[in-house]
């Protein structure tokens, strides 16, 4: 497989050891600077969640495939505030699922790179404390709510995510599909998100989705789920 692959800067590197990762989990939704979104950076290398997910799908997904969420996002904000400033409403209507697809697309994969953390990391294993109470609420153990997860994931026509979600109303907890782009939002809070999108497996796993689905659970950071629960 393909070499480790670094990211980060050494100055993001510090600031995360420094615990800026809790804040950005926070901000998770709100990376921007002066006004725009910016792509992230990553708190792992490329190539430390393999061998689930291959260095180069990261490397691709995170520097292609995200940065251009990123762009879309906002190049569709500039569209729509000199709309604004025409006064322009039926523009700025018309640009609305362009503000959802790549703003989707930048929030949920913000929130999905945070899902993961390599196995000597953390990554993998099964959820403690409250998510595992909360889950064992929803889907009686957690090896049915993982095999109704992949079922959801297995489910989804064309492109689009899985997630475990809060229910804000109710509290509990429950898996729920979205499409392409479309990010969680109105009374759910996105906890676990997996991108079931061709782009972040075919390379490694071609027609065998499964395998994906299955592999992630290797890599899969439970404390950033217990954080978003919170
Ligand atoms: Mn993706």
């Amino acid at each position: 497989m393909s070499a480790t692959l670094f990211r980060s800067s050494a100055a993001a590197r510090s600031a995360i050891r420094a615990g800026a990762s809790k804040r950005a989990i926070a901000m998770a939704s709100t990376n921007f600077v002066r006004g725009k979104a910016t792509l992230p950076d990553l708190p792992y290398d490329y190539g430390a969640l393999e061998p689930s997910i291959s260095g180069k799908i990261m490397e691709l997904h995170h520097k292609n495939h995200h940065q251009t969420y990123v762009n879309g996002f906002n190049a569709a904000t500039e569209q729509i505030q000199a709309a604004e400033h025409k006064q322009d409403i039926q523009a700025q209507i018309s640009l609305q699922p362009l503000i959802n697809f790549h703003g989707g697309g930048h929030v949920n994969h913000t929130l999905f790179w945070e899902n993961l953390a390599p196995s000597k990391n953390g990554g993998g294993g099964e959820p403690s404390g409250k998510v595992k109470t909360a889950i064992e609420s929803s889907y009686g153990d957690f090896s049915s709510f993982k095999t109704k997860f992949n079922a959801a994931l297995a489910g989804i026509q064309g492109s689009g995510w899985a997630w475990l979600v809060k229910d804000n109303e109710t509290g509990q907890v429950q898996i729920r599909t979205y499409a392409n782009q479309d990010p969680v939002v109105g009374k759910y809070t996105p906890l676990l998100g997996i991108d079931a999108w061709e782009h972040a497996y075919y390379l490694q796993y071609q027609n065998r989705k499964a395998e994906y689905f299955s592999a992630i659970w290797d890599v899969i950071n439970w404390k950033t789920v217990e954080q978003r629960l919170k």
